[in-house]
């Protein structure tokens, strides 16, 4: 007599899902300085000049520019200390987050 055994599946599979992402979005306001927003941009986002230069400008023609993706607490600590260095100055200056899609 012969039997067929199939043996269990022993492979484990791990469930390793990604942690969701967040984007940090620059608003614009009409009072915060154009120079601030990019010192800002540098020091916080850790952006060379350029870079944090034409993000400004997109967020001043647009109204809003994405500046990067992070796990939700990197995203939402780093939003909140460069918006509290423009309040620090008495700008408006308003940095976001929004998960990603
Ligand atoms: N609009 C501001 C000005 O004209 C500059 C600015 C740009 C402010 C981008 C915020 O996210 C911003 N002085």
């Amino acid at each position: 007599m012969s039997q067929t055994v199939v043996a269990p599946r022993t492979k484990a599979k791990p469930k390793t899902e990604r942690p969701k992402l967040y984007k940090v979005i620059l608003l614009n306001d009409d009072f915060t300085p154009r120079g601030f927003v990019v010192q800002v941009l540098k020091a916080v986002f850790r952006m060379n000049e350029s870079m944090a230069y034409r993000v400004m400008m997109t967020a001043h023609r647009k109204g809003a520019c994405v500046i990067a993706v992070y796990t939700r607490d990197v995203a939402e600590t780093k939003a909140k200390e460069a918006t509290e260095l423009g309040k620090s100055k008495g700008y408006p200056l308003y940095f976001t987050t929004e998960p990603e899609e």
